[in-house]
């Protein structure tokens, strides 16, 4: 059964007219992106051709998805908002809160015991509200949004960052804060900068040991962390349609990862091929016909330079296989060369764990692949040096897995251990032994992420990010610089063996399967339904709106902390163990900032309290400004806010009192949801007064009345020897954004709006 087959065939509907309308408008032949695009306009047909990077623009998503460490924060806000039913079909995924330590079973059990509170909450708010909720075991969301949801040419937001997983199917889906996927549950447009448009032709055919994780390993190379921002990228080529969805879905993924709103792929055979095999077929038929209008057009495709802002052209043939990292996913060293690279920069090469799982690389096809690795490690005798963990992707994937012996032959490697089907490690939820120790070490995964601390909290692992079969081999090898290429291993007899190379199978042949997927269904009416908050839950609590502008200047505020460096929101709102108080907005605040490093000590989670000199903890510094009723404000360096969704990095310091962020740049969805929470998001107009910026100084805006679109900001800035210097302020606030500010949040103007 497909869900909500009827929107699909709605959207394809309506998609002749509207791609007509969109070509008129631009007046050249579209890509794929803006045919997406401008057939979810929220005032419907085309009109004008919008500036891409340029203007704000309303659209219609078809769908919101969001899993549970940042579901609960989104729904709080949701039901605040006044409706009784969410305006367009919506799930909910248990997926980030359960710990990977012994096994799937007890591990899944542990989890529900723990979060039972939080999973109770969101059950009844998804009941009441006619929301899916897929329980805690059913899968990674994205995974399970592939398998269920994303449909080519289809435009979804989601409460994650890697929501653009769904782009493997066609679709333009995008990672937004709660507080965005409540404006549309609730009925509204949603606002996006129209894009830039990056496009990727990818020639050749993958080979050997390479895979489609070593095209995103590789663009992420050349584009950086933040080469994406502001920008869909958009996947074409003999080579792209070589690959298959699940391959497309891990390029797409870790878009997320150079900063891009979101990637994309053209509808074609092997989304047809998918899209069957888990048992959707009625969409392929939907889709094919209007196949023309879910690709770009073939001029676009001939001549990408004069219709892309920028071209990389990869050719598979001559890939090879990569490793990015450590701390960051955009250090990308071909496999061949890790040898030198690693010797070089002192990265630990004995490797005690290697793990498969995430979102990115947790499909049927990965693990068939990594299996074919194990297979061929167990038949010639080659014990393994390291511990392989998997976390599979979804139930149905575990299921079909299980029943096609893959977990069989896993399970034949000494020491492998099959986790949850859950995020685990990959957000932190590792009961790593030993990671207490602190010690420097190097751990790979096929994960997306590997910032510091990531996935076991020890700032000494040194992550690296590869492909599944990778991860196999290396945890065969027990070393980061093994190269199934050219390296041999000694087996059980004492002899030279070399692994084979890896082997998959793109989808199962006996079809997928799964007895129980752990979706539950909304009532058909929840009005009835009562969601309950204990009103001394340390996990959850109601949310109390934030107070609106006074419309007076900011004035004598102190500096909380002036950030060096990255600071994702990682480091400004921690997951791991504070994945518990997701849902509770003051204990969570606890974490504020605690990783971001001190511009002036490079000191973590110790900043100077300006009104008594005292070295505390960044939130208690900031509780102390604001129980004092002195506002302060945080100066970061470039892609401030880099990473996750978490709308949570920017209600934290808002609950704090912090009224500014100014940075040299931001990342994409942080800037909005300190938007949204009426916050000011703003930029140094000279990147250089950044220095400028002492620890003791004191801060007062002066023209925030005359607050516009385009208009810059003036900050005065008083030493403590009583000089000032006056600072220019870039903003890219629109009118609407502003009026979030002066209410104090964009849901303080919905509800607002809802009762007039
Ligand atoms: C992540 O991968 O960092 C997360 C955890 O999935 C986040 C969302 C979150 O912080 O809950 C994301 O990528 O948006
Ligand atoms: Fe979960 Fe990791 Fe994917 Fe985030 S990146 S959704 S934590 S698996």
């Amino acid at each position: 059964m497909t869900f909500d087959i009827d929107m699909i065939r709605k959207v394809y509907n309506r998609y002749p007219e509207r791609v007509a309308a969109a070509r008129e408008a631009v007046g050249k032949p579209l890509t794929l992106a803006e045919k997406i695009l401008y057939t979810h306009l929220w005032e419907g047909n085309a009109t004008e051709a919008f500036g891409r990077g340029a203007s704000y623009v309303d659209f219609a998503p078809d769908r919101v998805a969001m899993q549970d460490a940042t579901a609960q924060m989104a729904l709080l806000q949701f039901m605040q908002a006044g409706k009784s039913k969410v305006a367009v079909p919506s799930t909910a995924h248990a997926d980030h809160l359960i710990q990977a330590r012994i096994g799937a079973d007890k591990d899944l059990q542990d989890g529900i015991n723990k979060n039972n509170e939080v999973f109770n909450f969101l059950s009844s708010v998804c009941n009441k509200y006619g929301i899916g909720f897929w329980k805690p075991g059913a899968g990674i969301i994205h995974q399970v949004v592939l398998e269920n949801y994303a449909f080519p040419g289809g435009m979804m937001i989601g409460t994650d960052s890697h929501t653009v997983n769904a782009g493997g199917l066609g679709m333009v889906a995008i990672g937004v804060g709660g507080a965005d996927a409540v404006d549309v549950m609730a009925g509204m447009a949603w606002e996006l900068k129209f894009p830039k448009l990056i496009g990727v032709k990818l020639t050749g055919r993958l080979n050997g040991w390479t895979s489609a994780k070593d095209v995103i390993l590789k663009v992420a190379g050349i584009l950086t962390v933040k080469g994406g921002t502001g920008a869909i990228v958009e996947y074409f080529g003999e080579g792209a349609e070589s690959l298959s969805a699940t391959g497309k879905g891990t390029i797409c993924n870790m878009g997320a990862e150079i900063g891009a709103t979101t990637s994309t792929f053209g509808y074609d055979d092997s989304m047809r091929r998918y899209l069957a095999a888990t048992g959707r077929q009625d969409v392929v038929d939907a889709a094919d016909a209007v196949a023309e209008h879910l690709t770009g057009d073939a001029e676009v495709y001939a001549n990408p330079e004069h219709y892309f802002d920028q071209v990389i052209e990869i050719n598979l043939d001559e890939l090879t296989p990569h490793l990015n990292g450590p701390f960051t996913p955009d250090l990308a060293t071909p496999v061949a060369e890790m040898k030198e690279k690693a010797a070089a920069n002192d990265w630990p090469t004995d490797i005690e764990w290697a793990l498969i799982g995430s979102c990115t690389n947790s499909s049927y096809e990965d693990l068939t692949r990594a299996a074919s690795i194990v297979a061929d490690a167990v038949e010639k005798g080659i014990a393994p040096k390291a511990i392989l963990g998997i976390n599979p992707g979804s139930e149905q994937v575990r299921y079909t897995a299980e029943r096609d012996g893959l977990m069989d032959t896993f399970n034949k490697l000494e020491g492998t251990r099959i986790f949850t089907n859950a995020c685990g490690p990959c957000i932190g939820q590792w009961a790593r032994e030993g990671a207490e120790k602190q010690e420097k070490n190097s751990i790979v995964h096929s994960f997306n992420r590997n910032f510091a601390k990531r996935a076991d909290g020890n700032p000494n692992t040194h992550a690296f990010v590869t492909s599944p079969e990778m991860v196999a081999a290396i945890a065969i090898s027990g070393r980061l610089d093994f190269n199934p290429v050219t390296d041999t291993l000694t087996n059980a007899n004492g002899e030279e063996v070399k692994l084979a190379e890896p082997t998959g199978h793109e989808l199962p042949s006996a079809g997928f399967a799964v007895e129980d997927n752990g979706y539950q269904a909304p009532a058909a009416d929840g009005s009835g339904i009562n969601v309950a908050v204990a009103p001394d839950s340390q996990r959850l609590q109601l949310l109390a709106p934030f107070a609106p502008w006074d419309g007076q200047n900011i004035n004598g505020a102190k500096l909380l902390i002036k950030a060096l460096g990255k600071c994702t929101t990682d480091h400004i709102s921690m997951a791991g163990p504070w994945l518990r108080y997701r849902g509770h907005l003051d204990n969570i605040s606890n974490n504020c900032l605690i990783g971001a490093v001190n511009a002036y000590t490079e000191a973590t989670n110790a900043v100077t309290n300006q009104l008594d000199g005292s070295v505390d903890e960044v939130p208690n510094v900031a509780r102390a400004y604001k129980a004092a009723g002195v506002p302060s404000i945080v100066v970061g360096d470039h892609n401030y806010g880099e990473g996750s969704s978490r709308e949570h990095a920017a209600m934290e310091p808002r609950h704090l009192g912090v009224r500014a962020v100014i940075v040299k740049s931001f990342a994409r969805i942080h800037e909005t949801n300190l938007k949204k929470q009426g916050m000011l998001g703003l930029t140094f107009d000279n990147e250089a007064d950044y220095d400028l910026i002492q620890v003791d100084d004191t801060f007062n805006f002066t023209d925030l009345a005359s607050f516009a679109p385009g208009k810059q900001l003036t900050l005065e800035v008083v030493h403590a020897d009583g000089s000032t210097d006056s600072i220019k302020l870039n903003h890219t606030y629109n009118a609407q954004q502003i009026d979030w500010f002066k209410a104090g949040s964009a849901l303080n103007l919905i509800k607002t709006q809802n009762n007039a």
